[in-house]
């Protein structure tokens, strides 16, 4: 399977102007596809920004490149689903899970401080926990994760044996945590959509796995969040090059997990 030929297709759609012209992030995606599939990959990623519940873009960049680098394969990490009843409720579970993956106090409390400053990315914000710092230095862009995806029988045999809603939303994310947990340096990850409608977020590691929460905000709240707390980075450059070069299938083994 992985002798075949394969190319990185990526996504990005504002309104009102480009993103660097400081339009408004709309929708954006990335996926891997073999040259066959293509066409259909482009398509599914234009579907996705038409029909977007933040709006319609007035800009829309659509990008396929090969891969030259071997693609790496990756486990989807376990996945739980705690019920909120509140906003409060579930922003105060994705506190202690935080706590629980080894992020300090302090560190959690200055993030949020960021995520009130910096809901408006298209990217993620990298932050270490050491120096209690946003470490990026990307701004209103953030880091965009890439070059990853998870091949679709695969991924709804695991839907299916572990009796998961088979969502799109929800592949992308276990994809992104997949790749973003694996790297070393990669402590934690706070997660929630900035589509209105989709309230449920998830803090994801690798010894936590992933850990969704069904209430993170409020319907209809536009502001989203990614967060990776990092440590011991040693050299951020490498890190970035990681996160959005790095070629990743998840892959999921029946037997390997029973
Ligand atoms: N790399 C880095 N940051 C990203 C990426 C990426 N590839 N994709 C999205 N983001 C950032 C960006 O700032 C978005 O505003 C924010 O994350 C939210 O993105 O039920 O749908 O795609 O288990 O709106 C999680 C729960 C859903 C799924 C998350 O995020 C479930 C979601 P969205
Ligand atoms: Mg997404
Ligand atoms: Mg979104």
């Amino acid at each position: 399977m992985l002798e075949e030929k394969y190319y990185s297709v990526r996504m990005r759609a504002s309104q009102n102007g480009p993103h660097e012209q400081g339009g408004k992030h709309i929708s954006g995606g990335e996926q891997i596809s073999t040259y066959t599939d293509l066409k259909s990959m482009v398509n599914v990623l234009l579907e996705k920004a038409l029909s977007h519940s933040r709006g319609n873009p007035d800009f829309m960049q659509i990008q396929f490149e090969k891969i030259e680098e071997p693609i790496k394969v990756l486990k989807p990490l376990p996945v739980r689903t705690y019920e909120a009843s509140s906003v409060e409720e579930g922003q105060s579970a994705a506190r202690k899970l935080l706590e629980q993956a080894g992020v300090p106090t302090e560190s959690i409390d200055k993030a949020y401080e960021l995520i009130t400053e910096f809901s408006e990315l298209r990217g993620a914000i990298l932050f270490d926990i050491r120096s209690g710092l946003r470490i990026d230095d990307r701004n209103e862009k953030g880091i965009r994760v890439s070059r990853m995806d998870w091949l679709t029988a695969n991924f709804e045999k695991w839907a299916e044996h572990y009796q998961l809603t088979r969502s799109q939303r929800m592949r992308e994310a276990l994809v992104l945590a997949a790749k973003v947990c694996a790297h070393p340096a990669t402590v934690a990850e706070l997660c929630w959509s900035d589509d209105p409608e989709y309230i449920t977020g998830y803090v994801a590691s690798k010894r936590l796995g992933y850990q969704r929460i069904t209430k993170l905000k409020e319907y209809g709240d536009e502001r989203g969040c990614r967060i990776f707390f990092v440590d011991g980075l040693s050299d951020l450059a490498s890190y970035i090059e990681y996160l959005e070069k790095q070629p990743i299938f998840v892959q999921w083994e029946e037997k390997a997990c029973h």
